[in-house]
């Protein structure tokens, strides 16, 4: 579920002061912060419109840390929510769920820049609707891999050469396992000692690390538009229904496999814990929950390979591990890149991934 927490004085003050700088009508109320979500800053600013009613907005600030090329993130996001948009009006008629939908910044721009520095952007509040760190039941994970799926179908005719590699290698997970193993021998902070059987477990797997690398270099994969961040929190859900919505977090949307959005759609929806779940007795891997997320997904989008299609299952154990790697290098490293709300947390989210 959503956990909305409560802003200073000073961040309820910039989040005004940036939510002025869009084409929002209506009087401020107030801004609270959105507590999921591992990388960018983002709060919900509510106004209240001349007639009376409340409506609630999305603002993010890009974690320029982790993208160093804001406005090629903003140029991707752009490109798809409109694709997007398009899409589901010409092509499929079909105006059931609901699109994100960037507000326009002063001077026509996307994004406006904080008083601060940062990027920022605005978005619609998708009501009604919440999302999942666990997967409760089948339909749930259905609905959540269908709405992944479909989103592969939607995008799968945007020109390539129209979306940037925001965050180089993304999902290279050779390249992820060198790097783990250079911070492994650097051991700046000493923590090498804490983690002994995580790197053994992480070396005795290094082969899966090109499983799908191979098949890409082959050309037996295709290289497609892909979502690249399918974690089941970035699925909204309707909260009667329980239907999916809307996929959210499009900031990786760049050329990948669908291996990699249906693994990690298997790395969150078929645990039984939290990511950062400390007792990993709770941690198991439920097989039921994997074969509905296979068929929503393949129900989403006839548009794969056989091979792609064989190849899906690898994903699953390709990119947990991979996350794995990463959780580990960001332990070892300080804790600089995904958020933390306590020590050693980092550590625990690499060990429920292992
Ligand atoms: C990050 O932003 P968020 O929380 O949806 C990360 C993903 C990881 C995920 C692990 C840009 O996703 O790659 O799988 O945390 N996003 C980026 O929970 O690194
Ligand atoms: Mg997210």
């Amino acid at each position: 579920m959503n956990a909305y927490s409560p802003v200073n004085d000073d961040l309820q003050k910039t989040i005004e002061a940036i939510s002025h700088e869009f084409a929002i009508a209506g009087d401020f109320v107030e801004g609270v912060e959105i507590n999921s979500g591992l990388i960018n800053s983002t709060y919900i600013a509510s106004y209240k419109r001349p007639n009376g009613d409340i409506r609630r907005y999305v603002l993010q600030r890009i974690n320029e840390q982790v993208f160093p090329d804001p406005l090629a993130v903003m140029n991707n996001v752009e490109c798809v929510t409109r694709h997007i948009n398009w899409k589901v009006l010409r092509v499929k008629r079909d105006l059931g769920g609901q699109t994100l939908n960037l507000y326009p910044a002063r001077g026509g721009r996307s994004f406006a820049t904080g008083d601060s520095g940062g990027i920022w952007r605005c978005y619609n509040f998708i009501e009604g609707c919440h999302t999942y760190e666990i997967v409760e039941n089948t339909r749930q994970a259905y609905q959540a891999a269908r709405a992944f799926g479909s989103f592969q179908d939607l995008v799968s005719d945007i020109d390539v050469e129209d979306v940037k590699e925001t965050i180089k290698d993304f999902h290279n997970t050779e390249k992820r396992f060198q790097r783990l193993m250079e911070v492994i021998a650097a051991d700046s902070l000493g923590r090498v000692q804490h983690a002994q059987d995580e790197i053994q477990f992480i070396k005795e797997r290094e082969d899966l690390c090109s499983r799908l690398l191979n098949l890409l270099r082959s050309g037996d994969l295709p290289e497609r538009i892909t979502h690249n961040d399918t974690k089941l929190n970035n699925v909204m859900m309707d909260s009667e229904t329980d239907e999916a919505v809307c996929v959210i977090d499009l900031d990786t949307v760049m050329p990948g496999l669908s291996a990699y959005d249906f693994g990690d759609l298997v790395r969150t929806a078929t645990s039984s814990a939290a990511e950062d779940e400390t007792d990993l007795s709770k941690v198991e891997m439920r097989i039921a929950m994997f074969e509905a997320l296979a068929e929503g997904y393949m129900d989403g989008c006839d548009c794969r390979t056989p091979c792609e299609i064989e190849k899906l299952v690898t994903g699953g154990k390709v990119i947990t591990l991979e996350t794995g790697i990463r959780f580990l290098t960001d332990y070892l490293e300080g804790d600089v890149y995904f958020k933390t709300s306590r020590d050693g947390q980092n550590l625990d989210r690499c060990r429920t991934q292992l």
